[in-house]
């Protein structure tokens, strides 16, 4: 009998208590899924979201793996007392939502929708936005969901060029610059930037005033990745400048965003509460099944993280 604790917040637990021992028991696995373990030396696994209070995870002596609930992992990564494999999640139904987000405000953007969405002067403003095709998207990140979300906008038309920290031929057709040197190639003269990486001390104020000015003038702007990977005050004076023509923000430093925060009321700023791409018990359930089943047989674990790079 294998034994895995679940650790988060009692909501997140209702989606999964009756889920989980179903397809463990389906996937021919002897399992006990609960939140408080009696002892945690004789504890096997961890599935950890981030709302839980868990931080010492010393006691678990036995434990061969952690199962992160969600895709982004720099809340646990750098913890020193977790010295088992890290497992991030990497679901179908995290990157359909991602990229239905996506390309919903990419978009909005393109074509422009606010101004006949929101126009209370009747204005017959007949102004017909360029094709797809003549807009240049920056996808900054090509993993699980940027690659997506990259695959997506190409099919759609746009311009795509993708950026990433290794050199990684991803689709034919969407071309790939990677490393620092890579990164003004793809950011110059962007109509849409989108950043999906990671939270890690290299991505950190990422998108700062020396970038955003690379990028064509009144450029937009789709933060679903983590809030820090924009320098906010430098966004700001981008936004104020014109230079940024808009920038629809899903994640931030603090969230949920205070409300005293200069985003919430700048015109030039959509925030969305993170909610671009949720967890879903019934996929991501899926995904640590397999992974239970693979540490079991002695296989490699799926969407293992390297702590050294942090994601
Ligand atoms: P992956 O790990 O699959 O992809 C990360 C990408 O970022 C890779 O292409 C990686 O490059 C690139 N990268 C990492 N560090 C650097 C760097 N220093 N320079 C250049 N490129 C870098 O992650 P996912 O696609 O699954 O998720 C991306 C992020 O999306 C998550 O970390 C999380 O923060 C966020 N997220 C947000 C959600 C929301 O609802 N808003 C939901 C889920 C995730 P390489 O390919 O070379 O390794
Ligand atoms: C995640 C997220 O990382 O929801 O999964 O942001």
């Amino acid at each position: 009998m294998t034994l895995t604790v679940f650790f988060s917040a009692p909501a997140v637990w209702e989606e999964y208590r009756t889920l989980l021992p179903q397809l463990l028991a389906d996937a021919g696995i002897d399992a006990d899924v609960v939140i408080d373990a009696p002892d945690p030396a004789i504890v096997d696994y961890i599935i950890y979201a981030p709302s839980a209070p868990l931080q010492d995870f010393t006691p678990f002596t036995n434990c061969k793996a952690v199962l992160s609930l969600w895709a982004g992992v720099e809340r646990i990564v750098g913890n020193q007392t977790l010295t088992q494999p890290l497992c991030r999640m990497v679901d179908n139904s995290l990157t359909e939502g991602m990229v239905e987000w996506v390309v919903g405000h990419a978009l909005r953007h393109h074509l422009g929708m606010d101004r006949h969405i929101i126009n209370p002067d009747h204005v017959w403003d007949a102004t017909c936005p360029p094709l797809a095709r003549e807009r240049k998207v920056a996808m900054l990140g090509m993993g699980a969901l940027g690659s997506a979300c990259a695959q997506a906008l190409a099919a759609l038309n746009f311009r795509v060029v993708g950026w990433s920290r290794t050199d990684k031929k991803v689709t034919p057709g969407i071309p790939g610059y990677h490393g620092a040197e890579g990164l003004e190639s793809a950011l110059r003269n962007a109509d849409i930037v989108v950043t999906l990486l990671p939270k890690t001390p290299e991505t950190e104020n990422l998108l700062n005033a020396e970038r955003l000015a690379m990028l064509k003038p009144g450029a937009f702007i789709l933060n679903p990745g983590r809030g820090p990977l924009i320098d906010d005050e430098a966004l700001i004076a981008a936004l104020d400048s014109g230079q940024v023509g808009h920038a629809t923000l899903d994640v931030f430093r603090i969230e949920p965003l205070p409300q005293d925060h200069p985003f919430w009321s700048h015109p030039g700023v959509t925030v969305t509460p993170h909610i671009a791409a949720d967890t879903r018990a019934t996929g991501a359930a899926k995904v640590l099944v397999e992974n239970i089943k693979r540490g079991e047989a002695g296989l490699p674990l799926l969407h293992v993280v390297d702590r050294v790079f942090g994601y």
